[in-house]
Parts: structure tokens; sequence; C-alpha cells
């Protein structure tokens, strides 16, 4: 089976002209600093995000889950979709793969099929939060943090297995997030538990190939509500520096309580050379899993500075992986794909044009006042041509969501795997 053919579309008329003028407003916006101007595109350009493969599907809660149809039914028709979306938005070139929920029947067919679009694949997940059939050892009461022998033993062996395949399909990174927790007083022993995850988790840390990486994932609750063994940053951490340099904490946005300052746990983790990556998303309340940046952009373009400021400050080591991991219940799958990529886009965009002299002065002058209007100004502007520049120049198309919508690609998918094709995710 062929990706979907997309029929290249010129601009409506009178879209180039806009754009080119939209453009003139950032250029002078930007005090006419060509370099400047000209390097944030480039930047913008460069920002690659890779895509869930469980998130290609229409999502669920345990109240409903409602199909939109045309789902991708396998491996290949994932990598399809996602090879749509990079050639209509040129914002990302890689998937995150889920096992056992993707696992790959034939990797050299996967690695040609992902080779023939310019797909790779960054990170593969392991899941022992849930039972799969014919398993020995029930995940019911945890996994690595479990206290029989044997079922941290299995846990253990799936993570192994899991690295496998990743090496099979090109990717060194393995993603662990561990659903282990209570949900009552008294039904762990806190410090046992930590232990024997660390156990775990430093046998795991051994098979990781040698320039392999561990991304560590926190969650302060779901499916368990009273403890979870890893739910902050802080446990993350320790565990991360307990197992060694590749090991790394995995911020998701949505795995934060109410009002907690993300972005000062991005600075603290980049301050202490731990930061691995995200998983984006964005959140009202909890783990919601919603289209990034579309509840709280303030907060995801704050997130990005401190991402540019770290890195202009020499604070890029590990390598940052960019990853959505959302959860689409009334949105197109594809079409939210697409508003997450451009939201994070603008955000790094708005990021990108802060004037760090400027505020490090207002800083060390305690003008608060002043800072905060240099973040207000920057938030204000209007970088939505400097995406689309970004893109276009890249190849991509000039409205993404509108050529998806008027070559009826949801239509076209949906008369080739029916109304009712299932995708394996959450
Ligand atoms: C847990 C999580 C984790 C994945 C899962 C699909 O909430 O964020 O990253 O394994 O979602
Ligand atoms: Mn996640």
């Amino acid at each position: 089976m062929e990706k979907l053919n997309l029929n290249p579309e010129a601009p409506e008329p009178g879209r180039v002209d806009r754009h080119l003028h939209a453009l003139d407003y950032v250029r002078n916006e930007l005090g006419n600093d060509e370099k400047k101007f000209e390097s944030i595109i480039r930047n913008v350009q460069t920002l690659q995000v890779a895509i869930p493969s469980w998130a290609l599907g229409t999502g669920g809660t345990r109240f409903g889950r409602f199909p939109g149809g045309g789902e991708p039914r396998n491996l290949e028709e994932k990598i399809e979709d996602i090879a749509l979306l990079s050639e209509l938005s040129r914002a990302t070139q890689s998937i995150s793969l889920h096992i056992p929920w993707d696992i790959p029947k034939d990797t050299t067919a996967i690695r040609q099929k992902l080779g023939h679009y310019g797909l790779f694949i960054d990170s593969v997940n392991s899941n022992t939060f849930q039972d799969q059939e014919g398993q020995l050892h029930s995940y019911k009461f945890g996994s690595l943090c479990h206290l029989d022998n044997d079922v941290r033993k299995q846990a253990i062996a799936h993570n192994l297995e899991v690295i496998e395949y990743g090496k099979a399909l090109g990717t060194s990174s393995l993603t662990i997030w561990l659903s282990d927790g209570s949900n009552f007083p008294g039904q762990h022993h806190f410090r046992k538990v930590y232990e024997k995850t660390l156990d775990s988790l430093k046998f795991i840390y051994q098979a990781l190939p040698e320039d392999g990486s561990l991304l560590l994932e926190y969650k302060p609750y779901e499916p368990n509500f009273y403890s979870m063994v890893i739910p902050d940053w802080g446990t993350s951490y320790t565990l991360c520096q307990a197992c060694g340099k590749k090991a790394n904490v995995l911020v998701d946005l949505g795995h934060h309580l109410p009002n907690t300052n993300i972005e000062q746990i991005v600075s603290r983790l980049l301050h202490l050379g731990r930061l691995g990556g995200f998983h984006f998303n964005g959140s009202q309340y909890g783990d919601d899993d919603l289209t990034t940046g579309v509840v709280k952009p303030f907060q995801l373009f704050l997130i990005f500075l401190e991402l540019v400021f770290g890195k202009a400050e020499g604070l890029d080591n590990p390598k940052v992986a960019y990853m959505i991991d959302a959860s689409h219940n009334t949105k197109d799958p594809l079409e939210d794909l697409l508003d997450s990529l451009e939201n994070i886009r603008t955000a790094y965009a708005k990021a990108l044009l802060v004037d760090r002299e400027k505020l490090v002065q207002a800083q060390e002058k305690n003008d608060v006042v002043e800072a905060e209007k240099i973040l207000r100004n920057a938030f204000l502007t209007d970088v939505r041509p400097l995406v689309t520049e970004a893109r276009i120049r890249a190849g991509g198309f000039w409205d993404p969501l509108g050529t998806f919508r008027g070559q009826d690609i949801r239509k076209k998918l949906i008369s080739i795997r029916g109304e009712k094709s299932l995708a394996t995710g959450l």
C-alpha cells in the first residue's frame, strides 16, 4: 500500500503578496535586523517533532470512544499517515513507536518503507502498564517496582525486547513510562518500591547500546490515584543519576499538578544536564492529551524561552528529543497533529524573538515591568508569517489543514480503510 498522493497546490491569488507583506511587518518588528530574521526562520525549519504512533486513531476515555473512520490498521499505514503529515508540514520526520501496540512484523520492510519516505524512528516506548494476552505475571500491582522477583524479571525482559526492536529499526532510544503506584495509603512501602524500580532500571540501562539513551517519564497520578512510584521530575532525576549519563528526564506537559511552573522545571533540568525530551500536548486540568498549546500558549512560549536561553548559554547537552503525545477524542487525529505542529513552531518562533540581552539587563536592574514587557511583546507578535515561510522554504504546503480538507484526505482514507478501521494505541 502506498501513501495517498497529494496534488501540489499553488497559493490562492493574493496569498503570496499578503505573506510578503506580513513578513515585512515582522522584519520591521525586528528593527529590520535581517540576520535575526533569517536565523529565526532557519531555526524554526530545523525544529522537527516526532509523531506518536499511538495517536493516529481516535482516542477515547473510559466513558467512550467515537472513531472517525479511515484509521491506520497497521504500522505500515501509520507510517503512510505520518509521511502525509511530513509532506504537508515539513515539521516532522520521525515516529515514536509503542511496543506491543506497533510490533513490526518485518523490520527490514519497515526500515525500507521509512527510508522511502525519509522518516525514522526516534524512540521506542515499552509498555508494562497493560497485561498482554498469555502473559505469565500481571502488572496489576506494578511492574519494575513489583516486590515479586518474577514480575520484575518479566518487565525487565520486556524492556530488553523493546531495546532490540529499537535497534532493528535504527533507534537506540528507549522511553519508559511506568504506571506503577498505589491507590490507597499503606499499599506501598515507598522506599522499597523506589529501590526495586531503581534495581530494575539499572538492568535495563546495562542493555542499552553504546550510543543509547533512556528517557524516563514521570507522572503525578493516573492510573494510580494515591501515589505513583515516579510522580515528579525530582524522582525521575534521581533515578536517572543513579543509572548513568545515558538516562535523562522526559517531560510530558500533561504530567503536572495544576499550576505547576513547568518552564522552571525545564530550566532546572537544563541546568542539571538531564533534560532528555518532551511529550508535547495541551491540558486544562490533568493528563488531558489535548492539542499542544491550545489551552496555555503563553506557558508553551515560556518553555521554549527556557530552551532558547539554555542553548544560548551552552546548555544543549544532552540533545533534547521533541515528541508529541496526544489523544484525539473529538478532532480528526491528523488535523489535530497538524495543529500541534503549527502551535509548537509558533511558540518556538516567538521565543526566538526575545532580545535576551535586553531581558538580562532588565533582570539585573530588577526592572520587573520592563522584563515582563519584553516577553509580552514577543508573545503578542504575530509570527505566523515566519512559520509559514519556514514551511514553504522546506517544500511544505501553504495551508496544510486547508489542503488536508480540500483534497478530502480523510474521505479517501475511509474509502481505502473503511469506516470502522481502528488503530492500535490509546
Ligand atoms: C502516559 C503517557 C506515556 C505513554 C502513554 C501513551 O500517560 O503519557 O507517555 O506511554 O501516555
Ligand atoms: Mn507521555
